[in-house]
Formats: C-alpha cells, structure tokens, sequence
C-alpha cells in the first residue's frame, strides 16, 4: 500500500496520525510501504472567527501535532504557550475571554486570516502553514487537507428557560469549551455543509487511495461532518479502497472529548458496536470493511461481524506512538 487517506478530527485524529506515521515510516505496518504517501482529510467544521481572526483547530491540532509543536497535555495548541494577549483582551472587557488564544498560536490566526483576506482558499492557505510545520520533518509524505474550502460550522442547540423557543443556539466551541458539553444536545447544526464543495484533493484522496482509515475521532461533530460534504460519503462507498475505522469509544464512553453526549443527541447507542453499525457496512450502502474495538469490548466482535464488517478486538488506548503503531497495524491486517 502506498497512499492511504485518513479522515480526522482534532485530538483523537492527530494522536492517531502520530502512531501511523512512526509505525509507517519505521516498516512496522506490514503490507504498508515505508514511504507511502499519507493524506489528512480534516475536519474544518469546529472553526470560527474570534477577535476577527479565523481559527481553526482540528487543522492546527493535526498540524502542530506532526510538526512537534503542539502541547502534549492539552492536546490542543502550542507547547510553552503564554497568554498575554489572551490577559489583555480579558482587562479590556473584551468578550469572549472562555476560548484560550495563545500568544504563539495567536500568530498562526493572525497569518491566516491575512491569508485569507488576501484572497486564497483556505486549502491554499493550511498549504502555506504546512511548509513551516509538516514539510520539514514529514517532506512530501504528509498532505493536510481541509474538508472544504467554504465557510461550514457547527452549532449546537441547548435547552434555554430563558428564551420563548425554550432553545438557544451556540457554537460548537462555546458548548464544548465554555460549557463543557454539560448540557444535553438537542440538536446539532453544521450551518453550510450541505451547500459545501469538497475542498482540493479530497475526492482523489479517497477514490485513489489503497487504503482509508477512519481514527478514532468524534464520530459526529468530525468525521460526520466530513462525511457530510457533498459527494465525500458517496466517494468512500465507491472507493476501490478498503476503508477500516477504529472506535472512539471504549467501555461504553468516549475517550475523552463528547462523542457521548453528541452520539447520544443524534440517537445512536454509545457502545464500540453501535458506532460501526452507525458507519454502515460497505457491502450495505456503508464505509466500513473493517472495525477495530478495544479488548474491553470484545463482547460487541461477533455483533459487527454479523452486520457484515470484519471486526478484531486490540488494545486501543494511544498510550504512546508505538502502542499507536500497533493499532494501525492491526487496522490494515484487518482489512489486507
Ligand atoms: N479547547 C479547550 O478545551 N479550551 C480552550 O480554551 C481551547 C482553545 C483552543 C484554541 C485553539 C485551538 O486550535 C483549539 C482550542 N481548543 C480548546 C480545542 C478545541 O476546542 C477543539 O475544537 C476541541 O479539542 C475539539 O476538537
């Protein structure tokens, strides 16, 4: 195998992607060349403009975590981070203060937004990021490509007493970050996906891949969204391609994010079963041909198997890059 497309979210997606790139490029994933060409789909729909500059995270997680600039702890944002900018809009009374900028990171908001308001294409501009943080240590073996290159965000509707509707509507960044996603769901609302185009390179990296994988990120508010741009899912269903994913969840919740609360919002179970059956089978109109669960739901093998998707229980916690590795390695045996 020589060109396998990954469609990922923020944290769960770029931790994977670690994995996959050391096991890949140290010959430890059989039957995947060491120097296979490895395509990021990404989800763009967790973006939004704060403080007049466009943010976009599950790009800059993807991009900071391979270029080794990114703070291990948080998942998100830069290592040795400071925040004064963030401090002096908070003394100036400047709403909102609950979204952490960071001083370093603030630089890459700032270099896209002026990108962008130069006129290029969000894809052209992430291209532009990526030959400071990809290009010097992954070279031409790691493409970052947003999902689309229109405006698309999420939203999420909340119960609110207050309001006559009895709902209010928020950012997917204010009801994960601010609110915690402490509140039920109602509804989730990507405003523009359905009237998106996919961005450059999306539909190729699908349909001529040798492989796709699914990582285990947030089932709805990412790799959902994604397969929500028109002609994406339908690309995934026709590839020549084997597609296999592995679950976010584990024991029955996310690993850490929301994927509980939002599965919940959308009515599918949340169980490492539920969310394969939730995928489909592709012999079914679905994507997958293979699922992975972690050994905590071997129980759930024999219900995805039955549904028609090849299916392995392996250790699936990303302890470290190589634990990673092996869980890529048994993605692509699952499905060879
Ligand atoms: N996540 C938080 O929990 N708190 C934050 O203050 C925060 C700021 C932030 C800034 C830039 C960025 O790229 C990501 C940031 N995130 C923050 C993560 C962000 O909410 C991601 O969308 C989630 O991790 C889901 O992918």
């Amino acid at each position: 195998m020589h060109q396998i497309t990954v469609l990922s979210g923020g944290v769960g997606g770029a931790t994977f992607l670690r994995g996959l790139l050391h096991g890949v490029r140290h010959g430890r994933v059989p039957g995947v060349d060491p120097d296979a060409q490895v395509t990021v789909v990404a989800n763009t729909a967790d973006d939004l403009w704060l403080h007049g500059l466009k943010i976009c995270p599950d790009l800059d997680t993807v991009m900071y975590t391979l270029g080794d600039g990114i703070d291990v702890e948080r998942g998100w944002g830069r290592r040795d981070e400071t925040w004064n900018a963030k401090d002096e809009l908070a003394a100036y009374g400047v709403e909102p203060t609950w979204f952490g900028l960071g001083d370093r990171d603030l630089a890459t908001h700032l270099v896209r937004t002026q990108l962008l308001d130069a006129g290029y294409p969000l894809s052209q501009v992430t291209e532009a990021l990526c030959r400071r943080w990809l290009a010097p240590v992954h070279g031409e073996g790691l493409r970052l490509l947003p999902m689309t290159d229109d405006r698309v965000e999420t939203h999420i509707a909340i119960s609110d007493p207050d309001s006559p509707s009895g709902r209010r509507v928020v950012h997917f960044q204010e009801y994960w970050v601010r609110l915690h996603a402490e509140v039920p769901a109602e509804a989730v609302v990507v405003v523009g996906l359905e009237d998106s185009t996919p961005g450059p390179g999306v539909i190729d990296a699908v349909t001529a891949a040798d492989l796709v994988v699914i990582p285990p990120s947030n089932p709805v508010v990412s790799v959902g969204t994604i397969l929500g741009v028109p002609r994406v899912r339908e690309a995934l269903v026709a590839t020549r391609a084997p597609v296999v994913g592995l679950s976010p969840i584990v024991g029955g919740t996310h690993v850490r994010g929301m994927a509980h609360q939002l599965l919940t919002s959308i009515g599918v179970e949340v169980s490492a079963g539920a969310v394969a059956r939730h995928y489909g089978p592709r012999s079914d109109g679905g994507l997958l041909d293979g699922w992975l669960v972690d050994e905590v739901d071997a129980d759930e093998v024999a219900g995805v198997r039955a549904a028609g998707i090849a299916c392995h229980a392996v250790p699936l916690l990303m302890t470290s890059p190589e634990a990673t590795a092996a869980m890529a390695a048994a993605a692509v045996s699952l499905v060879s």
